[in-house]
């Protein structure tokens, strides 16, 4: 006898949850049952939302000063190489870590986090990222759909960026569409390379790839409530979206890596002040004087040598000027350049 065709639930588009209970709370610790789901989530989906880490109050304060911040900003972008990613409707800023009364522990060295991020990335994570994305109000247009890899990364977890919303996320409001599930095995070969002959491919999918992925397991715009954490797989697919209401929305960003990944030739800057804060895990940033910090801390035009810069990533280098340890940069995934989806 034939049996029925069996039918599966879909899986979510839509992140999934833990939240942070009073006890473990108290314990510091999170329970052994909140750290199965937190891995579960993040290995299948390459996303996963935790609420109750941060103190209401901080999100209201530094929503108010970096909703402050964005106002002085958007009277300063005029190129669009001072938009992430070249589209006009996102930049990058950088939160107030210079300001002690907004430098809060919850949110730059929430030590809950560090516990799921160990968890994912294994012992001896290191923070080597720190910025904001602000999508601007009233901005129309999207970002193509992406990993934050422009160059050929190992397939294993190897970087994670933690972001704390700082409104509600809604689709009104530009929250991000994700591709659930999309970092699992997803390789070089499913993104832009701008020649054939190019070594690193750009962070673009390619759009044969997306339509394939489409139909197995779509992207969708996130919502989550205002002082959520979304812990992000690098790899994970996803774009930044247009705002259609009239206020600024603003995540901030901490970003890891794992204990193995390549020492950045240039690190991310951040302020003197800010050290014993952001040094309660190893890390790779540059800590320069507060003033000389302050200066470029909203400054992120990349055609701009003085700006601040996101770290380098070690596929960007040279294989003959790698360091020692860095010619052994050979991820899994290779790709032959027959084998290259090359942008007309
Ligand atoms: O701001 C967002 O929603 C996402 C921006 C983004 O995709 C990026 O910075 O890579």
């Amino acid at each position: 006898m034939v049996s029925a065709p069996r039918s599966f639930t879909p899986l979510p588009t839509q992140p999934s949850f833990i939240s942070l209970s009073p006890e473990e709370k108290e314990s510091g610790r999170w329970s052994r049952a909140n750290m199965q789901r937190a891995m579960e989530i993040l290995h299948r989906d390459g996303l996963l939302a935790i609420t109750g880490l941060v103190d209401p109050e901080h999100v209201v304060a530094l929503r108010d000063s970096m909703l402050a911040t964005a106002q002085v900003i958007k009277q300063q972008v005029k190129e669009l190489s001072q938009y992430n990613h070249g589209i006009s409707s996102n930049f990058l800023m950088s939160a107030p870590l210079a300001d002690p009364d907004l430098r809060f522990q919850d949110v730059f060295a929430n030590r809950f986090v560090h516990q799921v991020v160990e968890g994912y990335l294994g012992p001896g994570i290191k923070l080597n990222l720190l910025t904001a994305n602000c999508a601007i109000a009233g901005a129309t247009q999207r970002q193509n759909v992406h990993k934050d890899a422009p160059w050929l990364h190992p397939n294993c977890p190897g970087m994670l960026n933690t972001n704390l919303a700082l409104s509600d996320f809604t689709p009104e409001n530009g929250s991000t569409e994700f591709w659930l599930g999309s970092h699992n095995c997803t390789t070089g070969h499913d993104q832009v390379w701008p020649t054939r002959e190019s070594a690193t491919p750009l962070c673009d999918v390619a759009p044969d790839t997306l339509e394939e992925r489409r139909r197995v397991r779509p992207g969708a715009q996130i919502r989550v409530p205002m002082g959520t954490i979304t812990l992000r797989d690098m790899r994970t697919w996803h774009a930044g979206m247009p705002n259609l209401t009239d206020q600024d929305r603003i995540m901030t960003a901490v970003g890891y890596s794992a204990a193995w990944w390549p020492e950045p030739e240039q690190r991310m800057k951040a302020p003197s002040s800010a050290r014993p804060l952001l040094t309660a895990t190893d890390h790779a940033l540059e800590f320069i004087p507060d003033a000389d910090w302050l200066a470029i801390s909203q400054n992120w035009d990349l055609a701009d040598e003085s700006s601040i810069k996101l770290p380098d990533v070690p596929g960007h280098r040279k294989r003959s000027s790698a360091p020692e340890g860095e010619k052994e940069w050979v991820a899994l995934n290779e790709v032959r350049d027959e084998e290259k989806y090359v942008r007309e």
